[in-house]
């Protein structure tokens, strides 16, 4: 009942980041898999109406929010810290990377190149619906254009990789903090953008210490069976769903399509991560009515 659940999607850089920071603690996690775009009647039913992506489940608690996640792993496993007490900026300066560089990545990554390799050989209707239920997220914000948000990310990303050129390893100092774990989601998923990933070639310091991050994995996985409170029985894996636990992450063609009845579901492409050191992905515990290869 203490079990500690990760309910998220593969694709979702905010899940990344949960991910990495369960990996650094070494702490076991079942795995929930949820669907990426609206409707999700279990995870509204779960949370009391939070639909964003991912939320942790400890018995009857959930712990909406990564900020959130961060402290409820810092609790449960207070060493390695998240919070180095010598690095008291680290907080705020994770907060800029979840909000300013996210919101660089996004408009970047999404440009039509990055969208075209994101959603190769989906059905139009997919991108719609994608953009129609992330449309009320930025509403009142405004959408930097690609030339923009390329001219920003290519000014923060010289600014991290001037900070980590003269640094001993991590941003704030030999270990990682939280602010470490803000940012690799976001590079994370310009990584997984297909041509758009090019603008991080030039930093090598950037690139070695992202590399670096990776490495701490998703973290230990649970033995598998249902998750605490859910009470569905996992179906049965549909021949398009993911590989069994344990199999490396391809990038190789994609697989037959399921049929098209459901055009909420996401491409393959979307799931696509970057390579990741020898570390066997946990194992999903529970399965939505989405097959797991599109939930991502
Ligand atoms: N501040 C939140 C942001 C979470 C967030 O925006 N997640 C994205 C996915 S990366 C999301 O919820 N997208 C909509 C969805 O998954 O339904 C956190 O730190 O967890």
């Amino acid at each position: 009942m203490n079990d500690l659940i990760l309910h998220h999607y593969d694709g979702s850089p905010f899940a990344e980041k949960a991910r990495l920071m369960l990996g650094f603690k070494g702490l076991a996690w079942r795995s929930v898999k949820v669907p990426s775009i609206m409707p999700k009647p279990d995870v509204v039913a779960l949370t009391g109406g939070y639909r964003r992506t991912p939320f942790a489940q400890v018995g009857a608690d959930v712990y909406c929010d990564t900020a959130l996640i961060a402290r409820l792993l810092e609790q449960r496993a207070p060493a390695p810290t998240l919070f180095p007490a010598d690095a008291p900026l680290a907080p705020p300066f994770a907060q800029w990377a979840d909000f300013t560089l996210f919101w660089t990545v996004i408009p970047y990554t999404m440009q039509p190149a990055g969208l075209a390799h994101r959603f190769a050989g989906a059905p139009p209707e997919v991108m719609k619906a994608f953009a129609a239920d992330r449309a009320p997220f930025t509403a009142g914000m405004t959408r930097q254009t690609p030339a923009d948000a390329t001219a920003n990310l290519r000014a923060q990303l010289a600014a991290l990789e001037a900070q980590l050129a003269r640094g001993p390893g991590f941003l704030f100092g030999k270990a990682p903090s939280i602010a470490d774990f803000a940012v690799a989601h976001c590079l994370w998923f310009v990584h997984s953008g297909g041509p758009v990933a090019a603008i991080l070639a030039p930093y090598t310091a950037l690139n070695a210490w992202f590399s670096r991050m990776q490495a701490f994995g998703p973290g230990r996985a649970a033995p598998p069976g249902p998750p605490p409170g859910r009470g569905r029985p996992p179906a049965a894996p549909a021949p398009w769903a993911a590989p069994p636990p344990g199999t490396p992450p391809t990038r190789g063609p994609s697989p037959p399509r399921p049929p098209a009845t459901r055009p909420a579901r996401w491409p393959r492409a979307w799931a696509s991560r970057p390579a990741r050191p020898s570390r066997s992905r946990p194992p999903t515990t529970a399965a939505t009515r989405w097959p797991a290869r599109w939930s991502g």
